[in-house]
């Protein structure tokens, strides 16, 4: 029996583009003799937009836009469910494929368990946990996971004691500092201050992409990440290093023009990759995720491990680091979506066992 699968896409988010396109890129590679494939788009004004059934990849981004579907009634968003009879489509498994607010941030994943159905990748909480800078560090903490020093506090904090967080910056932590809004929906709203005038100048600019706000110190180091896979048991990839190809290592080179290459294998100590093997894993479970994680490091020149994030939706196109980096640990592109849609359903029916009453 082919699963049929539900893949969700779009989304009223600033990476709606980047969501379309790893749609193509799992439609394009997803084996269409075991699965029976449902596009599901939501527009950038939030409306769900159910297709029919592909039979075929699709040839181009604008056939996965479709906006007319009699059965989608605008803002009904579980009309999904039902076909174009009435009945209703069985989903057995749905690939979220969303970033941001309402994709990354256990939203949709809330709704998805609510509604009963498996999905691909982490659930509810690793899902809001790695969304928030802020809480992934301090869970870190707990963990006993070496990072860099940070320090963090909320608009209110800052807005009746100024003076007494800048003090409390430059005591623990030293420059340049990095300036980071908690919330990772986006990469915008970060800048890189090498003095007091410009850690107001970006704290400041931090706040108005949300109302907390994380300090860091900056450090000198090798950018490395590890894909995880799996559930209660998961496994490390091979690592990859990120580097940016100007010798003038600073934010703008590394975010703005795109002008990074990936180096798979990363060339490290067996030391280092076991270090970094073990953390990959114990950031996995202490946000208790499943499916897949990428988790990123800096490694110094004299080979200290510092965690930097955790990703629970990383870039998923063939090109983009985590599949890259389980292509290089013998895992195809095709597998990593059967093993991922094979997961969903094991964690699915290992919750399905559970008992919701007293006796
Ligand atoms: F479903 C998975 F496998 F868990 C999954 C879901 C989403 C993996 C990777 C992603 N990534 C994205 O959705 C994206 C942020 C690349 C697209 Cl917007």
């Amino acid at each position: 029996m082919k699963r049929r699968i539900g893949l969700l896409y779009g989304g009223k988010s600033a990476e709606h583009e980047v969501s379309l396109s790893t749609a193509m890129a799992v439609i394009k590679a997803i084996n269409f003799d075991s699965y029976e494939v449902y596009p599901i788009f939501i527009s950038l004004d939030g409306q769900w937009h159910r297709g029919t059934q592909l039979m075929a990849p699709v040839e181009s981004i604008e056939q996965l836009q479709f906006k007319v579907d009699g059965n989608n009634k605008p803002n009904n968003i579980t009309k999904f469910l039902i076909d174009e009879n009435g009945e209703e489509v069985n989903f057995d498994v749905i690939f979220p494929l969303l970033h941001g607010t309402n994709g990354e941030d256990g939203t949709v994943q809330g709704l998805l368990e609510v509604l009963n159905l498996p999905y691909v990748g982490n659930g509810v909480l690793s899902s809001a946990a790695g969304m928030d800078k802020v809480i992934m560090k301090q869970l870190f903490e707990i963990a006993g996971l070496k990072q860099v020093p940070f320090v963090y506090f909320i608009r209110n904090e800052w807005n009746s004691e100024q003076d007494e967080i800048l003090s409390k910056c430059e005591k623990e932590l030293s420059w340049p500092m990095f300036v980071k809004p908690a919330n990772l929906g986006s990469s915008v709203g970060i800048s890189k201050a090498n003095n007091k005038e410009e850690l107001v100048k970006a704290i400041k600019f931090a706040f108005q992409y949300d109302r907390k706000v994380l300090v860091e110190q900056g450090i000198i180091a090798r950018e490395i990440e590890m894909a995880v896979l799996g559930n209660d048991n998961p496994k490390v990839s091979v690592a990859g290093e990120i580097k940016p190809n100007t010798d003038f290592y600073d934010y703008d080179s590394k975010y703005k023009d795109g002008s990074t290459s990936l180096i798979i294998p990363a060339v490290i100590t067996p030391e280092v990759e076991t270090t970094l093997k073990e953390m990959a894993v114990r950031a996995f479970k202490i946000l208790d995720c499943s499916g897949l994680v990428r988790s990123d490091f800096f490694v110094t020149q004299d080979n200290q491990v510092f965690i930097n994030e955790v990703n629970t939706m990383p870039g998923f196109t063939p090109v983009s680091m985590y599949p890259l980096l389980w292509q290089h640990t013998n895992v195809s592109y095709p597998e990593l979506i059967d093993i991922l849609i094979q997961l969903a359903i094991e964690r699915h029916n290992e919750k399905q066992q559970l008992q919701y009453n007293k006796d």
